[in-house]
């Protein structure tokens, strides 16, 4: 176990969004076998759209950790994180094709929408580094946390969705997750008061913003 952080009382502070974020009723619908399809494909549909959004904030999170991070290897795993995002894209086009999903027909929901205008507006060069570092470990630990709850011990997660699980739900993204937290950490160690409020208050709304993207899937269209 890795020291505790700010991150860690933060979460203990806001368990119950948390949670609900890590265990939305569609992610334990995968877990138990009851998912309902049409669910899944809004979720597919949408999530294309929203990582299509995430690839230009994860290169903006690159570009600040090449000039305000304090270790060379702060870069690399930001750099990792989105080499991963191009496999990303390249899976969603061929589930998209799997589940009979049109990417070119799928409208961005109000939730996406607003997930995707949240992202904007943190990388804005007023945005401290240590906020957006935190924001970025939580969008990332949200899906780390949720799809590797479909894959534990005693799951019922259909073989057709494992594919899904996997892509967040391994060890290598476990692995990722933890070395994203640990530079935001190290920030903010570093961190003013004020930044540290940002910081937090931009945490709860990553968690807020995740919830109200699983909600999307109940839509089911
Ligand atoms: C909504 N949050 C959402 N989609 C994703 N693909 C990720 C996070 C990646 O971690």
């Amino acid at each position: 176990p890795e020291k505790r952080g700010v991150i860690d009382t933060w979460l203990d502070k806001h368990r119950s969004i948390y949670t609900a974020a890590i265990r939305h009723a569609f992610v334990v619908s995968i877990r138990d076998g009851s998912v309902d399809l049409s669910s899944f494909r809004t979720w597919l549909g949408q999530d294309y759209l929203f990582v299509r959004g995430f690839v230009p904030f994860v290169a903006n999170v690159l570009i600040r950790a090449g000039k305000e991070s304090g270790e060379t290897s702060d870069m690399e795993v930001v750099l990792g994180g989105l080499a991963s995002l191009n496999d990303e894209i390249e899976w969603f086009k061929s589930e998209g094709s799997k589940w009979g999903v049109d990417f070119s027909t799928v409208v961005p929901q109000k939730a996406n929408q607003d997930y995707r205008r949240f992202m904007e507006a943190l990388m804005s060069s007023e945005v401290k580094f240590s906020v957006m570092m935190t924001a970025f470990w939580a969008i990332e630990a949200v899906y780390q946390e949720s799809f590797a709850h479909c894959l534990e011990v005693g799951n019922k997660t259909p073989a057709e969705l494992t594919g899904a699980c996997n892509r967040w739900g391994n060890d290598g993204f476990k692995e990722y997750c933890s070395s994203v937290k640990k530079i935001a950490e190290r920030c903010l160690e570093n961190a003013s008061g004020e930044a540290l409020a940002e910081a937090e208050d931009a945490l709860v709304r990553v968690l807020e913003h995740e919830v109200a993207f699983w909600e999307m899937s109940r839509g089911g269209q």
